[in-house]
């Protein structure tokens, strides 16, 4: 051991022998407990950002602390290639999206490798090699033969000047990224998973995640969006057509006084065919199909409608109601049409204001009388009916049930549930990501691959078309093809990709057997680590990326190829790292090397010398340029101090603000231990596995002893209860501290185990935190196994109880001496200690003592 802590050195030491001895190869070994370990894996962007680092940093302490646990433990890497910052980079450089896929995937796993992390790189994968997507389009072909995928025209962002499809990123405000002009909405036909199919079922296991965060179970409960309502049938005046509506308030009913269309509802055209309005009703749908339909974007606009010039009959009461079309009727929710309670519901109050329409109060507030003509806005809390038949004077809960059960018998509605759950739109008209294996063929119509031509391979040396427009459509090789079904020459491969959200909704099963060429995955592999143990990952992928996980993983239960539905049993989604921002009056926000500190606390550009401004504490961004490039921290201190300060500064759900101080004070608490470790190494060389024997100890070394065993027990619990690594450290200083109290070294055996066994443990227990450090101790100490292969060690709880306390005394309440007492001594023995202490009596003097307190195992006060 050397002397001094060189951190670069010894971190490529024990990377390269963990290398050589294969140490986190992993295979399946049925009698031995398996713990699955997965970080949500990055999108190959280049570099890795201190997010990433974090992130991967609580993930190996989690799995190297479970392999010391004796669990057979899968940890696993790879990336989530496909997408399309790929190809924007590509066109910004002027490169291949494939090309600058791979060069990152390379340089990133060279950075993920220099900070020590325990992935079994054997089974590393990235989503855009042909053996990972071609296993997605066989699913996709056992989905589309289950009527599990579907075709159907929807709506994309398109850009007529540049003739091309925006992704929703690529929409600026209503405006085409590149060209500025308005985006509008074209109708195309896609391919759609029918994830609505799981709606109820995802929902109800929401509640059977207990090792989920709270937030996130609710993020997933609000985009499924569950509403319990009524269907109800209006007809249509002087027609056979009939309305269905969807309404969550069936007990309004009688104040419904219009009717409103999306108007996309295939009604409208017709109702309005050859009345005076058609022209009116033509120009307003036609104007709203350019809009973004989306129920976000739908929100800000202003409400307005047209007359379809036809009436519909309320089912309760007869009352004839105008059918309108209204811009924030959706076509994709419930029915697509709404029975409008302008008394009720603040939307149809204000369009009803607008177009000078009936309003009628059907529930009565509790305390006065409101009068529809007259109020200010709508009521929706709860009441008394009125204005409502026979439903008068009820409670209105109760008359929801009354009346739904009224329309069930009479057959004017039925009980109904609704989700804001859409189907899955996976077609993408990009190029970099994997193609839909079907094929259009002018005689057969939509033909899917057969299963042995599949992969379909994206050709990965194609140039993207003007504006980053995807080139498939026009590369004649991979277009043109043989139909399956009849045999033309001349059929047409489809030319969408898969949403990318498709790739990193399986690949935790794929981690099992990457390399597996006759399946998916290996179902015995599969059985045996699925579920994922416990995942790590951002909170920004709470909702889609977990959701469609879930929901892929039910199709695969469904089809027998997995025999569990949710997979991933307990999640953590980690904290943001953030740090101040920092600008120049001339230059902008400025990276943190190009402010100059002074020598009073001023902060000075490089460019200008002008002072900066101090900014709020945010997310690291580039676009702020408050970001620490995690290489400038390895070249400086070394990839333990990195993990450590990453896991000192923070509990991992929490956010972590970058400091300076915090991570200079993690590099010096490595070197102290260090220094510990030198001092004693020698004197403790010869007692290696020598049991100690607490009864022989006295003084610092029997609290050494204590000490240890209690620190053992605080961090395996603040591991195994919550991950809260930042007290776990904590932890192992206060036992360093009180290591390097020792003062002299007794030469006597017992008291050098202790030392021994307290400098063993605070290894074995840093060392999921700091490896390489610990394994150049673990070395020193003279064992020649990794660390990592070690049991964790494990406490007695009797030894961790103190059998002395200090005792404080005071004199008026404030602190004038102390003394360590037996634990649970006598208050009376207490008392006659402290009064007999010189210290008190010098404080005491001649003075009357008027009382005397004493707390147990505390404290003494003497009241003068
Ligand atoms: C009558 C009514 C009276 C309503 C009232 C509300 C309050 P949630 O809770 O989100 O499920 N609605 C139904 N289909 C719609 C569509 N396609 N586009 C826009 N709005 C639609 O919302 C359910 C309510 O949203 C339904 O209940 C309906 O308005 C409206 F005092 O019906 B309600
Ligand atoms: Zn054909």
């Amino acid at each position: 051991m050397d002397s001094r802590y060189h951190p670069q050195k010894i971190e490529a030491k024990w990377q390269k022998r963990w290398q050589a001895d294969n140490l986190f190869k992993v295979v399946e070994a049925p009698d031995q407990k398996k713990y699955y370990l997965l970080e949500m894996f990055p999108y190959p962007s280049g570099k890795i950002h201190m997010g990433h680092v974090r992130n991967y940093t609580i993930g190996d302490v989690v799995a190297r602390y479970k392999r010391m646990r004796g669990f057979n433990v899968l940890h696993p890497m790879g990336w989530d290639a496909f997408g399309m910052p790929a190809e924007n980079a590509a066109i910004a450089n002027n490169t291949h999206p494939a090309k600058w896929t791979y060069e990152n995937i390379n340089a990133m796993r060279a950075q993920l490798k220099r900070i020590g992390f325990s992935y079994d790189w054997d089974r590393e994968l990235a989503t855009c090699r042909p053996e990972y997507y071609r296993w997605e389009q066989w699913l996709f072909l056992k989905m589309v033969e289950k009527g599990m995928a579907y075709r159907k025209e929807s709506y994309v962002n398109w850009c007529e000047p540049c003739q091309t499809v925006l992704a929703n990123e690529q929409v600026e405000a209503g405006m085409c990224w590149r060209c500025g002009k308005p985006v509008r909405q074209k109708k195309l036909w896609q391919w759609f998973f029918k994830i609505t199919d799981f709606a109820e079922d995802l929902l109800v296991h929401c509640d059977m995640l207990p090792g989920w965060p709270d937030k996130v179970t609710t993020m997933q409960r609000n985009w499924i969006g569950k509403s319990m309502g009524a269907e109800i049938r209006f007809a249509v005046k002087d027609s056979d057509a009939l309305i269905s509506v969807f309404t969550t308030r069936p007990d309004t009913i009688f104040g419904a006084t219009f009717m409103c269309l999306a108007p996309e509802h295939p009604l409208v055209p017709e109702l309005a065919a050859g009345t005076e309005q058609e022209a009116a009703v033509t120009a307003f749908v036609d104007r709203i199909a350019l809009q973004d339909r989306s129920s976000k974007a739908i929100e800000n606009y202003e409400k307005e409608g047209v007359f379809t010039g036809a009436y519909c009959i309320n089912p309760m009461n007869g009352r004839q109601m105008p059918i309108y079309t209204a811009n924030f009727a959706l076509m994709e929710y419930g029915t697509g049409a709404v029975m409008s309670v302008p008394a009720h519901d603040q939307r149809d109050f204000d369009f009803a204001r607008k177009y000078d329409l009936p309003v009628v109060v059907v529930v009565s507030p509790p305390d006065e009388a409101l009068d529809g003509d007259t109020m200010a806005a709508a009521y929706t809390d709860d009441g008394t009916m009125v204005n409502s038949g026979d439903f008068n004077g009820m409670p209105n809960r109760k008359a929801m049930e009354a009346i739904t059960d009224y329309m069930d018998k009479n057959d004017l509605g039925k009980k109904t549930v609704s989700f804001r759950l859409r189907d899955w739109g996976i077609s993408r008209q990009r190029y970099w990501g994997a193609p839909i294996p079907m094929i259009h063929c002018p005689d057969c119509g939509i033909v899917p691959v057969p299963e042995s031509d599949l992969p379909i391979v994206l050709p990965e040396d194609a140039d993207l078309l003007e504006g980053g427009r995807s080139p498939l459509p026009t590369l004649d090789e991979f277009v043109r093809t043989r139909c399956p079904q009849c045999g033309r020459e001349d059929a047409r491969r489809e030319t969408d990709t898969m949403d990318t959200f498709v790739e990193s909704s399986w690949y935790f099963d794929r981690y099992c057997s990457p390399r597996c060429d006759t399946a998916m995955f290996d179902t015995a592999a599969v059985d045996y680590w699925m579920p994922v143990d416990q995942y790590i990952g951002g909170v920004e992928h709470a909702i889609l990326h977990l959701l469609y996980s879930r929901y892929y993983t039910r199709v695969l239960e469904a089809m027998g190829l997995v025999k569990f539905k949710e997979p991933f049993t307990r999640l953590l989604t980690q904290g943001m790292v953030c740090k101040e921002t920092t600008a120049c009056p001339e230059h902008g926000f400025l990276f943190p090397e190009q402010v100059v500190d002074g020598d009073d606390d001023t902060r000075t550009c490089i460019e200008c010398g002008k002072p900066v401004t101090v900014g709020r504490v945010e997310k690291m961004s580039k676009s702020k340029k408050n970001v620490i490039d995690p290489n400038v921290l390895l070249d400086q201190y070394g990839a333990d101090t990195t993990r450590l300060f990453c896991l000192f500064a923070a509990p991992p759900e929490r956010d972590l603000e970058w400091s300076d101080q915090g991570v200079e004070g993690s590099y010096r608490f490595l070197q102290r231990v260090w220094r510990l470790a030198e001092r004693w190494l020698p004197v403790v060389a010869d007692c290696k596995n020598a049991p100690v024997d607490p009864a022989t100890l006295t003084g610092s070394f029997k609290e050494v002893y204590r000490k240890t065993h209690e620190t053992i027990k605080r961090v395996t619990q603040d591991i195994e209860e919550r991950f809260h690594f930042n007290t776990v450290i904590s932890a192992v200083m206060e036992l360093v501290n009180t290591m390097q109290a020792i003062e002299d070294l007794k030469a006597d055996d017992a008291s050098k185990q202790t030392v021994r066994f307290g400098l063993e443990t605070a290894v074995l227990l840093l060392s999921p935190i700091v490896p390489h450090f610990c394994e150049e101790l673990w070395e020193a100490l003279g064992y020649n196994q990794s660390v990592l292969l070690s049991a964790w060690p494990v406490f007695d709880e009797a030894a961790t109880i103190k059998d002395e306390v200090e005792v404080v005394v005071q004199v008026n309440g404030k602190l004038r001496s102390r003394f360590n007492a037996a634990l649970d001594a006598d208050p009376e023995s207490l008392k006659e200690r402290a009064l007999a202490d010189e210290r008190i009596i010098a404080f005491v003097g001649e003075k009357p003592i008027k009382k005397v307190i004493t707390v147990k195992n505390k404290l003494v006060n003497i009241v003068v």
